[in-house]
């Protein structure tokens, strides 16, 4: 049986299962978990709930593999945990100093993603068409925020096999008012040729400024510079990957092939890979709660905020 609390077992399996989707979501639901963690533990000492986080976090940074912007959530409340554990106070006082260093944390999570909106809004072309791959609430933030501000323009966005989040996108998209049309991934090339700016999410960008999102993902990138469109990724620092800050790649999540061909015929192999890495070259720029940047700065400015010692 799992140690872990019922709650943080369901969030990690909405997590796998991707009821739960989208980096940011991801990371605000597993500070959640360890919150839940927390609050609910039976621990006596301050390094049993330790112990306790620690177990808990491993098993959300385990439930997706790209996810930088959790594991870094996760890390800091190690982190701040671990040193508390350090000084005099008692499991419950840890308990509650923990509960609102979370809550801080999120608040200023929104508040860097409220400020990436603002950025964002920007590049908004008015009259302008902007295509997209994926669901990201990143680039829907922005969207809606250009919106609110008056700007006119319509999306395009792809369907996003196999799991199908283009339409979670336009979806939300046209509840928000906002001219949208769905098209399956193949068709990509034809909208091309009417768009104005590429927008996608981000889940790792690594220190060479490559972007990992979506699969697909490299793919617009890719047509994007062959017809001249200029193509942004929307991205907190906090999804800088420190596992590639000497080089290893970010690991690749391969999904179940029941999402691609749920009964294949015999011979068929299925390969899902959920992400892909797009080259910095084909990056016009990152949007960021510091503002546009290009993608060679992101590492050192991710490093400034996250206290990474090189
Ligand atoms: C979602 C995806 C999104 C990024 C960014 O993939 O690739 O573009 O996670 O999302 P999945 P956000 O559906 O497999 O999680 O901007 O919300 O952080």
């Amino acid at each position: 049986m799992s140690l872990m609390q019922t709650g943080v077992r369901r969030i990690i399996r909405d997590i796998k299962s991707l009821k739960i989707q989208g980096a940011r979501n991801i990371a605000k639901e597993a500070v959640g978990a360890l919150v839940i963690e927390a609050n609910s533990s039976r621990a006596k000492t301050p390094h049993a709930l330790l112990r306790e986080i620690r177990l808990a976090g491993g098993a959300l940074a385990n439930s997706r593999p790209t996810e930088p912007m959790m594991r870094n959530a996760i890390e800091d409340a190690k982190n701040y945990l671990a040193q508390e554990a350090k000084g005099k106070a008692g499991v419950r006082d840890l308990k509650r100093m923990f509960k609102s260093h979370e809550a801080a944390f999120l608040g200023r999570m929104d508040k860097d993603a409220a400020n990436l909106f603002e950025y964002g809004t920007g590049l908004i072309p008015d009259n302008g068409v902007v295509l997209t791959h994926c669901h990201s609430s990143t680039v829907t933030g922005i969207l809606k925020r250009a919106k609110a501000k008056g700007k006119r323009f319509t999306v395009v966005s792809c369907e996003t096999r196999p799991r199908w989040q283009g339409r979670i996108t336009a979806a939300e998209l046209a509840r928000a008012g906002i001219g949208v049309t769905l098209v399956v991934d193949g068709a990509a090339n034809m909208m091309m040729k009417k768009a104005d700016l590429c927008l996608v999410g981000a889940d790792s960008v690594t220190s060479k400024g490559d972007l990992i999102n979506k699969v697909g993902t490299s793919m617009i990138a890719h047509l994007a510079r062959m017809h001249d469109v200029s193509f942004f990724s929307a991205a907190e620092l906090s999804k800088f990957s420190r596992f590639t800050m000497y080089g290893a790649r970010e690991e690749i999540e391969e999904r179940d092939h029941e999402e691609v061909w749920d009964m294949p015929p015999r011979g068929v192999k299925i390969r899902n890979p959920a992400f892909d890495v797009t080259a910095s070259s084909y990056i016009s720029g990152y949007v960021t709660e510091l503002g546009v940047i290009p993608a060679q700065s992101f590492f050192n400015l991710a490093a400034q905020k996250l206290g990474i010692r090189i």
